[in-house]
């Protein structure tokens, strides 16, 4: 993937580096969809589209800002950004109705995977004086009858104090804030982190410039990302908010449900903060 630690901290650098990312997880393009399938959704997205320009009369110079604006969303690396922001949401909450388990929510651009593995109880890796108030998460995992996975595997990923993700950010070390955790015998993890900032989506590149155009806010509350897994039993891809965080309650991506909002409690040390979460996995 594309190196940026000796980049800036700008929008086409973390953009070229999530594009570089999905494109090595997803080496098809078409081939694989079903044409009929591909001719009823483009049509309907056209039609829908040829509506929206009739009823509002949509003029030349809109159709040439919106055409300059894709553009750039494409030069700017920003799709994955535009899409797991704007679209993603809803694509999860089909792929998740029939799910009893825990709720999921949106992946966002920002996965790395092959993060290191760690043991049941592990600090994740981050620098001797990293910013940000102590978390310590635990939880275990189990399936929805109550049986717990001994085998599960927690991977987790989130920003730091500054709202920065490592490989998507400049300076930061390559797996910072990224593990590969494995519960232990009764399905039980422990993780000591620290709590994330919130997250605003870059102002520089031609998101930033959609959401400034329409009067938009560019930030996501502070969380926390995970896919939690096990044997013969369904991934889910998810994410955890923070009790009356910032932009709980409107987040650009729309990816908040109030199952999966913390409640942590002060551990007694300090101002360190504590917070139990259980997973539930559906059979495969
Ligand atoms: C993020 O951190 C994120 O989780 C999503 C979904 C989109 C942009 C940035
Ligand atoms: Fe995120």
């Amino acid at each position: 993937m594309t190196d940026i630690a000796a980049e800036s901290a700008t929008a086409a650098a973390s953009g070229a580096a999530a594009t570089e990312q999905f494109r090595s997880k997803q080496k098809s393009r078409t081939t694989d969809v079903d044409t009929q399938r591909v001719h009823t959704l483009v049509t309907e997205l056209l039609n829908a589209t040829h509506d929206i320009v009739r009823r509002h009369k949509v003029t030349y110079a809109e159709y040439d800002a919106l055409k300059s604006w894709l553009i750039q969303v494409g030069e700017d690396g920003e799709w994955p950004l535009f899409l797991d922001v704007w679209v993603e949401h809803v694509v999860e909450e089909v792929a998740g109705e029939t799910r009893e388990g825990s709720k999921g929510t949106i992946e966002g651009p920002y996965y790395v995977p092959d993060a290191p593995a760690l043991p049941a109880e592990a600090t994740l890796p981050m620098s001797e004086e990293e910013a940000g108030t102590p978390l310590l998460f635990q939880g275990q995992v189990a399936d929805v009858d109550g049986s717990p996975l001994p085998a599960a595997k927690v991977e987790i990923w989130q920003a730091d104090d500054a709202g920065y993700y490592s490989q998507f950010a400049p300076g930061l070390p390559e797996w910072n804030l990224r593990g590969t955790v494995f519960a232990n015998e009764t399905g039980h993890f422990k993780i000591h982190t620290i709590q994330p900032a919130p997250y605003r989506i870059p102002t520089d590149g031609a998101c930033g410039e959609l959401i400034e155009a329409a009067g938009w806010h560019p930030w996501r509350p502070a969380h926390l990302h995970l896919k939690v897994s096990a044997p013969g039993h369904q991934l889910i891809t998810t994410q955890l908010y923070f009790q009356g965080g910032q932009y709980v309650d409107n987040d650009i991506a729309s990816a908040v449900k109030p199952e999966l909002i913390l409640h942590p409690t002060p551990t007694g040390n300090g101002n360190d903060q504590e917070v139990r979460y259980d997973f539930v996995l559906d059979k495969a």
